[in-house]
């Protein structure tokens, strides 16, 4: 493909804190997103807040989606994600699924499966979790998620559980 015209995809990026308030970690990731070059942010959901998923010996998460359109190729788009994430203060520690100041997660890419050692997209887990998929709803409710179906179908198997909109 001839890069001077770059594609421009429609990805969806999820967001996640439960550490040095969440809050204003999430916004803070939002206008981070909305910076990088080449990414151009289409919606943003509500905060949710979430019980923990995986060892329940930590804060509450807040979470939330965000729709951007974007020419850059997945792997980066992530490689700014996890600039994002350490600029914030994410320290990565050996624990798996331990508290952390900023998640974010590439969700879907365009219409594309991409297995990656990296990078699996659509997100492994997505259609299992309310936090992912209750606010991704939000933002694109006719979404067919590929590979997985559309996402109110999605949603009917998912109960909200201990999510909760904020705001
Ligand atoms: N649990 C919730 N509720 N929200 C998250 O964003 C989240 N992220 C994670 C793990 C540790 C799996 N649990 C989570 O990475």
């Amino acid at each position: 493909m001839n890069n001077s015209a770059a594609e421009r995809v429609v990805a969806y990026i999820g967001l996640g804190s439960n550490l040095a308030n969440p809050v204003e970690q999430i916004q803070a990731a939002r206008t981070a997103i909305s910076q990088i070059a080449g990414v151009s942010e289409l919606a943003f959901s509500s905060l949710y807040q979430s019980s923990p998923m995986g060892p329940q010996d930590q804060p509450d998460y807040v979470n939330a989606v965000i729709s951007i359109e974007t020419e850059l190729p997945p792997i980066d788009l992530l490689r700014c994600l996890q600039g994002i994430e350490n600029a914030q203060g994410r320290v990565r520690k050996a624990e798996r699924w331990g508290a952390r100041t900023l998640d974010l997660d590439v969700l879907i890419y365009g219409d594309q499966l991409i297995k990656l050692p990296d990078l699996i997209v659509p997100h492994t887990g997505l259609a299992e979790r309310a936090f992912v998929l209750y606010p991704l709803y939000e933002i694109a409710p006719q979404l067919t998620v590929p590979g997985k179906g559309h996402i109110a179908d999605l949603l009917k198997q998912c109960p909200m559980n201990e999510l909760k909109r904020l705001d």
